[in-house]
């Protein structure tokens, strides 16, 4: 659902915030044609999401009916498995990078705007570009379970059983510490439904407690996810050269003792991609 169609439908989306009278079409006109297009895109998920494939339906099963911590266990095996499937072909990619990062820094160095800094810009993000389409985890199963969610939502299925169980996945994850993809780097998008969805639940299941949103914005490389897991002993993934897509939310319960002193009861971190 991710790969082409939720590209496709955030492209419509984007475009209407561009809209343009053309010719004789009315402003209005090429609105409906958008939403239109968009609706068709979300049907074409829900033939796929409805029901589930195989490994999409094992994965909501365990995530949803297994104990917290075997839910851990099944996630850092399936990581390790998966890991494994992209490992070699990864590890060429990123050689190749860092390769292209560090000549990309030596150019800096010598400030010269000549044409080959333009063509290791290109190098990079073509290489960035197959490292995105190589990457396979349980990032991309948990941004499969969401986009099935928002497919769902637009049929208005909404007293589909499998529909209103999905947040419940995300919700339970996040709340015993893992990270949660806020937005989708490989399409710059918020899915904001399911976000809503998941947040929703959280504060179900969390009750009233007064959160601190803490976030990080900065250059490329600049070392905010370092920051981050150093100050709060996280894992947000750190590498030379572009690392971080999109944004990673991680909520932290704060001790009991220092809740008064601090005044919150939980720390909602939010790593971000670099800006430039
Ligand atoms: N020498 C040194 N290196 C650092 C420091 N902080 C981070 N780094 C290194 O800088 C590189 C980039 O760090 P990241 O934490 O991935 O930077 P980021 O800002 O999250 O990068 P993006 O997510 O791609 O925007 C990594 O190789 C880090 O190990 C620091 O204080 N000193
Ligand atoms: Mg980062």
């Amino acid at each position: 659902l991710q790969g082409q169609l939720w590209h496709l439908w955030c492209e419509k989306d984007k475009e209407l915030y561009h809209l343009r009278e053309k010719g004789n079409r009315s402003i209005e006109q090429h609105r409906s044609e958008i939403e239109t297009a968009k609706q068709r895109i979300r049907h074409k998920q829900l033939t796929k999401a409805k029901p589930p494939n195989d490994l999409m339906r094992s994965v909501i099963e365990i995530l949803l009916y297994s104990k917290t911590h075997n839910k851990f266990y099944f996630i850092q095996w399936l990581s390790m498995f998966m890991n494994n499937l992209t490992a070699e072909h990864l590890e060429t990619l990123r050689e190749k990078q860092r390769a292209v990062w560090s000549q990309i820094q030596m150019e800096k160095k010598k400030a010269s705007k000549s044409n080959s800094m333009q063509s290791l810009q290109n190098d990079i993000e073509v290489i960035s570009t197959k490292i995105s389409k190589c990457t396979l985890g349980i990032d991309q199963l948990l941004r499969e379970i969401g986009q099935i969610y928002e497919a769902l939502e637009e049929a208005s299925s909404i007293n589909d059983s499998l529909f209103l169980s999905l947040p419940q996945i995300a919700a339970d994850l996040m709340i015993s510490g893992a990270p949660i993809e806020l937005m989708d780097g490989d399409v710059s998008y918020v899915p904001l439904k399911w976000v809503a969805a998941v947040f929703d639940k959280v504060s179900e299941k969390l009750g009233d407690k007064r959160l601190f949103v803490l976030s990080v914005v900065g250059l490329q490389s600049s070392g905010k996810s370092t920051l981050l897991n150093a100050l709060f002993g996280l894992q947000f993934s750190v590498s030379a050269g572009r690392c971080t897509r999109g944004a990673y939310m991680q909520l932290l319960k704060v001790e009991e003792t220092f809740r008064e002193e601090l005044g919150f009861d939980l720390v909602l971190l939010v790593d971000t991609e670099g800006l430039r």
